[in-house]
């Protein structure tokens, strides 16, 4: 990246968009699309019609392939139809998380019908620990099950493949996380990240892996699908944050239009929970309102009580559900905030010095270990650096959450530092680990070391990418409708960041909650309103700002309050 397409903001580095005015003119003349959005598909590589066609409408011709194209997901399949056939009993074994409370319940829904002797089990993250144990396999044993089918995790659980075999199981491993250099030895592996398998499409969530099994399953049988399927699919390949492009984006349209012409009992109580008021669902609002309540399930005493929430019709069991879980994720946000204002009181204090350390790294028996992830990845955007927190047992173990940036291989550099880990598993921007807590120097010394071989100053800057120009006058509904083709956002398909110049203010800034900042701007004639969430320290910098025009980066959102629809913007960063 060359330096005059860079500009130093408050606190970003912002990355400024491509302008081949010619070709974003032709884009948005031959799809009837605003400039701002036709720059926006310009800057984000989609330059000629069959890349923007391919991105603009998704088609199961185009972006799904057959599910037996899956390394043995035949041989599942078959070996469950077996099961279902002969009365076997089957156990799923799912997570905790969203990821795997939907996929548990998706297994639920779709072979209970089929008369399968189908039970769940999902482990107590205080009590039981991530994934399969060996525990859960022999406890299985004396029960009677024949067959065990993980969802959304599994890839790591070599000591209870063993076991299974052992005691005559057939364990079938269905997972996204990515494989060690060798994987258990079950009965069948269903993991599009293996080496060997050659189905197209690699970034399913976990659910989108057991919706792929399901849907072999179900065409053996010739038999649709439950439609409660495409909502479940929805909400874990959304909170799982995997990327929303190719065969997720198709589905995670699908469900969204599903969902918003007929909704649930579960998602009318998280909506109203959530005070998500619109019409019409977007990711983002699944996102951010939505499945972080459903990641409170996991938090219940009983996390099977989750699975339930999520498949039960009975709406006042639903209710009394939904109520607590309101309660447990108001807690959780309390905690996080918490979480990181100790972390950032030590970043402050420069116990946790980051002009001389690249990695964040804390730890404390007073953080819940469900909760970590979610600071973790706030500490990331905040900071750019790669950052660990862990959860201190009363034996001496340190369960940590770790996110990292883009640059940065988080899975390759705790691969790379096994002989100190007891457990770890996950992506390369997010991963899980437990270690000795003695071992956590070490740990962060062998971090530090590879994140000074691997990155450049360049890389440890918080960056902003804009993707398109905007003047004011450019935010009206048909600007709002045209965005809606991008969307649903999330992961590699980020909301639009919208570069605006020279605007001034209208009024004084207020400062809200001594957390968020408002104000109303003007340029070209025209007036808005924009606030910047979690940017105090902007309302010292706005105030003595005057009349001088400045820039804005920021993206578009719709206001519904009082049941009117405002178009606004949303700042993320000033420049003076
Ligand atoms: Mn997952």
């Amino acid at each position: 990246m060359s330096l005059d397409q860079t500009f130093r903001g408050q606190k970003y580095l912002w990355q400024l968009p491509a302008s081949d005015n010619k070709l974003i003119c032709d884009i948005g003349a031959s799809y009837n699309l605003s400039l701002p959005i036709a720059q926006t598909l310009v800057n984000r590589g989609f330059a000629d019609k069959s890349a923007i066609n391919s991105f603009l409408f998704s088609s199961l011709e185009k972006d799904v392939a057959h599910p037996s194209r899956i390394k043995d997901a035949e041989k599942s399949v078959d070996r469950l139809l077996h099961a279902i056939k002969n009365k076997e009993k089957i156990l799923v074994a799912g997570d905790y998380d969203v990821d795997g409370i939907t996929s548990s319940a998706m297994m639920m829904i779709c072979l209970l019908p089929l008369d399968a002797q189908i039970n769940f089990f999902l482990p107590n993250r205080a009590k039981d620990g991530y994934g399969l144990s060996a525990q859960v396999v022999e406890r299985a044993a004396a029960n009677g099950y024949k067959v065990i089918i993980t969802v959304d995790n599994g890839i790591t659980a070599f000591e209870p493949a063993k076991r299974a075999k052992e005691l005559g199981i057939d364990l079938i491993i269905t997972d996204h996380h990515r494989p060690h250099d060798h994987v258990p030895d079950a009965f069948a592996i269903v993991n599009p990240h293996q080496a060997d398998c050659t189905y197209p499409f690699k970034y399913f969530a976990g659910v989108g892996v057991t919706f792929k099994l399901l849907s072999l399953l179900y065409e053996k049988k010739s038999l649709p699908l439950p439609v409660k399927v495409y909502e479940l699919l929805l909400l874990g390949t959304v909170a799982d944050v995997v990327p929303l492009i190719g065969e997720n984006r198709f589905w995670v349209r699908h469900g969204l239009q599903q969902v918003n012409k007929m909704q649930s009992p579960c998602l009318q109580v998280l909506k109203k929970n959530g005070n998500c008021i619109k019409e019409r669902m977007s990711s983002t609002d699944i996102g951010f309102s939505i499945t972080p309540q459903i990641n409170a399930l996991g938090r219940l005493e009983d996390a099977r009580e989750g699975v339930r929430f999520l498949i039960d019709s009975d709406f006042a069991q639903v209710e009394r559900v939904g109520a607590i879980l309101f309660e447990l994720n108001q807690a959780r946000k309390e905690i996080e905030r918490s979480i990181y204002t100790q972390v950032e009181s030590e970043i402050l204090a420069k116990n946790i010095d980051l002009e001389k350390e690249n990695i964040i790294l804390a730890a404390s028996d007073k953080w819940p270990a469900g909760v970590i992830g979610l600071v973790a990845s706030r500490l990331v955007s905040a900071y750019g650096r790669p950052t660990l927190l862990f959860h201190l047992t009363k034996s001496g173990i340190a369960k940590g959450s770790c996110r990292s940036i883009p640059a940065f291989n988080m899975f390759d550099a705790l691969a790379s530092a096994s002989d100190l880990l007891q457990q770890f598993g996950g992506h390369s921007v997010a991963a899980g680990l437990s270690l000795k807590q003695e071992h956590l120097p070490k740990l962060k010394e062998h971090l530090e070391r590879l994140v000074a071989q691997q990155l450049t100053p360049d890389d440890l800057t918080l960056k902003l990418s804009l993707d398109a120009d905007l003047t004011l006058p450019d935010l009206t509904r048909k600007f709002v409708s045209d965005m809606e083709h991008l969307e649903p956002f999330g992961q590699e398909n980020k909301e639009p960041n919208f570069y605006i110049k020279g605007v001034s203010l209208v009024q004084k800034p207020t400062l809200l909650k001594d957390l968020h900042v408002k104000c109303r701007v003007f340029a070209d004639g025209v007036i808005k309103p924009v606030i910047f969430f979690n940017r105090p320290e902007l309302f010292e910098l706005l105030m003595n700002q005057a009349d001088d025009p400045f820039d804005i980066a920021g993206q578009v959102t719709e206001n519904h309050w009082n049941g009117n629809v405002n178009v606004e913007l949303r700042g993320i960063d000033i420049a003076l």
